[in-house]
């Protein structure tokens, strides 16, 4: 914070968040992070006041994510006045980390301040040992280490789709618009394995933005005599949705699953559970 100069409606609302919302710094002074949030979290600018980033919203209930469970072409309006935005979570990866996409369209609020619109992609890592240990391509270990900055700074990345340095923070946001930054992308986990979750044909930015999600294929789990319940819970768990036929109830069990165990779909695939009820041959 700079002494001297009236504070900007940034700082108070900044400092307030510490405060009130017991939210962290976002922002990186000593070293090029091509991840940074910058301008696009309140948490991290000094002086003026954008909303925040989408993870911070989300810890905070602010946010309803749709979990995209099926590839697809989607639609997701400006997250200042509609609080939703896609959320991509793999199921067998589990819930510490996932990828969340926000349209930022500098509108009439908060946002106006914003340098850049289009797509916001943002990477969240919950777990502290997973972000500590993986820094971001870019970014020395030295300085990764050295500098812990709680999930706040290393947790929350936002996968721009012009890295730099330097930084350009009018290329921060994915528009369709753009060649340079309307590209499509497929995203990787923390340790560099592709997610299977890719954005293609970005629309041009906008109050509604579309784009079309690829989400990860999938192998059917072997469900056969599981009770029901267990079994659609397993079902879920690989990413895919079950439908029941036969004898639906909480005491029936599974005699023929479709496709079958060890089938690779597409994520979001539903499986067919014909159920029995009685003794388990
Ligand atoms: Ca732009
Ligand atoms: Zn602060």
């Amino acid at each position: 914070m700079s002494i001297g100069a009236p504070p900007g409606p940034g700082i108070v609302a900044h400092e307030l968040a510490h405060l009130l919302l017991n939210l962290g710094d976002m922002y990186f002074d000593r070293f090029f992070n091509p991840y940074a949030a910058t301008a696009f979290s309140l948490m991290d600018v000094d002086g003026r006041a954008p909303h925040l980033d989408p993870a911070s919203k989300l810890k905070l209930g602010w946010l309803h994510p749709t979990v995209v469970l099926r590839s697809g072409r989607y639609r997701l309006p400006a997250v200042e006045t509609h609080y939703v935005a896609w959320a991509l979570v793999d199921p067998r990866r589990g819930l510490r980390e996932y990828f969340i996409v926000e349209n930022r369209w500098p509108g009439t609020s908060y946002d106006a301040v914003l340098p850049d619109r289009g797509l916001g992609v943002w990477h969240v890592i919950e777990d502290e040992a997973t972000f500590t240990s993986t820094r971001p391509p870019g970014v020395s270990a030295e300085n990764w280490d050295r500098y812990r900055g709680g999930w706040s700074r290393q947790g929350i990345r936002m996968i721009r789709p012009v890295l730099g340095p330097p930084r350009d923070n009018s290329r921060a946001l994915w528009d369709g618009a753009d060649p340079s930054t309307g590209y499509d992308v497929a995203l990787r986990w923390a340790d560099g394995t592709p997610s299977g979750f890719a954005l293609r044909d970005i629309s041009p930015a906008g109050p509604l933005m579309e784009a079309t999600i690829q989400v990860p294929d999938t192998v059917v789990p072997y469900v056969r005599f599981d009770p029901r319940n267990l079994a659609a819970q397993r079902i879920r768990a690989a990413g895919l949705i079950p439908a029941f036929t036969g004898a639906d109830s909480a005491q029936a069990w599974v005699l023929i699953q479709s496709p079958p165990s060890g089938a690779r779909v597409a994520g979001g695939s539903t499986v067919t559970l014909h159920l029995r009820e009685g003794p388990i041959p």
